[in-house]
């Protein structure tokens, strides 16, 4: 079993969840610690509740736990950090820089910093959107995501911090619920389906989003950090792409499976967050450094969902 004593920041968020469970399998129970700020305390150990904001409980836990990995998947998303941007910015940035700077005193093996999307703009180009493209985010959440990989790349470069990263699309999973993100529909719609209930989406039909499939999500972040790191060429955030889909091609692709299935549009303030980002990802970096390669396209995913919230729906 693996030495290394593994850190999760906001382990109870969409991703944090079902990641400490893979890395669970992949490290073994006692050698993953989650954390989170969230009082709803998951009944798998070993938990500590931790506010990212707190330095000296930080300082405390990487001490005594002896930290060598951390997974800093702690953050305010899109659209809730709208509502509050200076606190999403001391969370987002702030946090990071307390990881940052603890990393490089106790000497941390390898850090994972999850980006996103959010930190293109409308001066990114839509389509095919390449590595190293201008980054304008419109959204605060997009800010300190692009200043935390500008962050990521000073940090290895001037302490050698083995720092790794990808920009995830909207990521969709059955084991947990977003919450507080612009992509949030792509979740929320299959649960209605399979509720036999029509889904009132907040973005307009039309709008294509890069999505990723929560298997995907996962095994890219592990092989990422399982990666030899001299074949790692990117230290601000690898590009990382699945599918592309707009919310009329997912309701097409429930009709498959729940014929009847209805939906119908209202956006809202998300809309103008999404119109900002792009369409679609050029990964090609990530393909070629880490063979990052993904499992699953949109019908893949549907037949996978449905299957898996039917499945939890019987044993509720
Ligand atoms: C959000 O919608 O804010 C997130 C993201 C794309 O980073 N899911």
């Amino acid at each position: 079993m693996s030495k290394d004593k593994i850190l999760i920041t906001g382990a109870n968020g969409q991703l944090g969840r079902v990641l400490a469970t893979a890395l669970r399998k992949v490290h073994g129970q006692d050698n993953v610690l989650a954390t989170d700020i969230s009082t709803d305390i998951p009944d798998d150990n070993p938990y500590e509740f931790l506010d990212i904001m707190n330095v000296t409980r930080l300082h405390e836990i990487v001490e005594s736990y002896e930290i060598t990995q951390v997974y800093h998947m702690a953050a305010i998303l899109s659209a809730s950090g709208e509502w509050n941007p200076l606190k999403t910015w001391k969370v987002n940035l702030d946090g990071y820089l307390s990881i940052l700077d603890l990393a490089e005193k106790f000497q941390i093996d390898k850090v994972f910093f999850p980006s996103t999307i959010a930190v293109f703009g409308t001066t990114t180009p839509r389509e095919n959107t390449s590595q190293h493209v201008p980054l304008m985010p419109s959204t605060v959440y997009g800010i300190s995501k692009s200043t935390g990989e500008l962050w990521s790349n000073y940090y290895h470069d001037r302490y050698g911090t083995d720092i790794r990263s990808v920009r995830y699309p909207g990521i969709i999973g059955y084991q947990s619920l977003p919450s507080g993100g612009t992509t949030d529909y792509a979740v929320e719609i299959y649960h209605a389906a399979i509720k036999g209930e029509e889904y009132e989406c907040f973005l307009a039909e039309d709008t294509r989003l890069p999505m990723m499939y929560m298997p995907d999500a996962i095994r890219a972040t592990i092989e990422l950090m399982q990666a030899d790191k001299n074949d790692l060429n990117i230290r601000t955030s690898y590009n990382l792409s699945a599918m592309s889909f707009t919310p009329a091609e997912i309701a097409e692709s429930i009709r498959k499976i729940i014929p009847d299935f209805k939906i119908r549009y209202k956006p809202d303030h998300r809309q103008d967050i999404a119109a900002s980002w792009t369409e679609s990802i050029d990964d090609s970096m990530a393909r070629r450094d880490w063979k990052w390669q993904e499992e699953y396209n949109l019908d893949a995913m549907t037949v996978d969902m449905i299957k898996n919230l039917r499945l939890q729906q019987e044993t509720k």
